[in-house]
């Protein structure tokens, strides 16, 4: 028992599907081996329309930056602009050039990202086996930079639960299981298939922007909630990138057994799932309600970090 009533993530899931070693010892990115050629150029095929949708949020937004609760929000210090040349040790350079830069000083996890499958474990290892001190001092292994050295492209499918819910928002604490993940595409009209990336809207970072710091009262996001039939779906159909456009895409803490991020470590931990989090899917899921079309093509690259635990990233979907 980890705190003296929530079980052990080592005995929660004990019994829970794994794919360590399936892409070999030194594998890094897990179930993103199952975007391979024949899924990319099938996404391909899915582009009609031209239009174009990009799911991060801003970084620095005045409105605020919804992050996980003990990290900040990105801060932006302007370096250098034309206020830096009112002074008479201003830089001098050849033919008169003037320019601006600026610097952000924020989480790799503080905005819209994808972490990297070694980000979260339990019993001392990580996705594929890796020993939990090659984190120390930076990730030497599942880091996000293999996942941004290979990128992430394929057949994405929308679930939109809040309006399959008839709610403007999920609310706080409110699960959802595969279950209801399939029922949500059948009343879309899609069908859901292997190697899908799964993009789930519940429109819940609406109650950061209404709520201010009240948001963070009792703490618990609505999301998918573990069971071990929920797992063993996600194995089965081998999804390799789980989407969500909540700050951590599950319930906070398991209303069944008081863990918290189970799905972390069954779904990513264990199964090498590519967690997004943080997306903007408001745009998007007004067209697909539109034009009734949930599925479409979707590229992502995180920036290229060295040992690090996640990265900003803009992912586009064209339709
Ligand atoms: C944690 O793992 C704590 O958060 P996230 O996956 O949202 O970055």
């Amino acid at each position: 028992m980890s705190d003296g009533t929530a079980p052990d993530l080592t005995e929660l899931l004990a019994d829970s599907p794994s794919n360590w070693g399936k892409w070999g010892p030194e594998d890094e990115v897990g179930s993103l081996n199952y975007l391979g050629p024949e899924q990319v150029v099938a996404a391909a095929g899915l582009i009609s329309s031209g239009k174009v949708f990009t799911l991060q949020r801003l970084i620095g937004d005045p409105k605020g930056d919804p992050v996980w609760p003990g990290r900040t929000p990105a801060t932006r210090t302007q370096i250098l602009d034309e206020s830096s040349w009112d002074g008479e040790d201003a830089p001098a350079f050849p033919g008169g050039l003037h320019y601006a830069d600026d610097k952000i000083d924020a989480f790799l996890q503080g905005s819209t990202q994808y972490d990297a499958l070694g980000h979260v474990w339990y019993g001392g290892q990580l996705y594929n086996g890796y020993d939990a001190r090659t984190t120390v001092g930076g990730m030497d292994k599942a880091s996000v930079e293999p996942i941004a050295q290979r990128g992430v492209v394929g057949r994405a499918v929308l679930l939109d639960m809040a309006r399959f819910r008839g709610k403007d928002t999920l609310e706080s604490a409110e699960t959802y299981t595969h279950e209801d993940l399939v029922a949500c595409a059948e009343s879309q009209g899609v069908e859901l298939r292997k190697r899908d990336i799964l993009l789930i809207r519940t429109n819940y970072l609406q109650l950061f922007f209404e709520l201010g710091d009240k948001f963070y009262e009792g703490f618990c996001e609505p999301g998918l909630v573990y069971s071990p039939e929920l797992v063993q779906w996600f194995a089965d159909m081998e999804i390799p990138n789980l989407v969500t456009d909540t700050i951590a895409n599950e319930v906070t803490t398991d209303p069944n057994n008081g863990v918290a991020l189970v799905l972390h470590n069954a779904l990513m931990r264990n199964l090498g799932i590519a967690f997004t989090e943080i997306c903007d899917l408001e745009a998007l899921a007004a067209d697909c309600a539109e034009d009734g079309r949930y599925e479409f093509f979707y590229a992502a690259a995180p920036l290229k970090v060295a040992k690090g635990s996640g990265s900003p990233v803009n992912p586009l979907v064209v339709k």
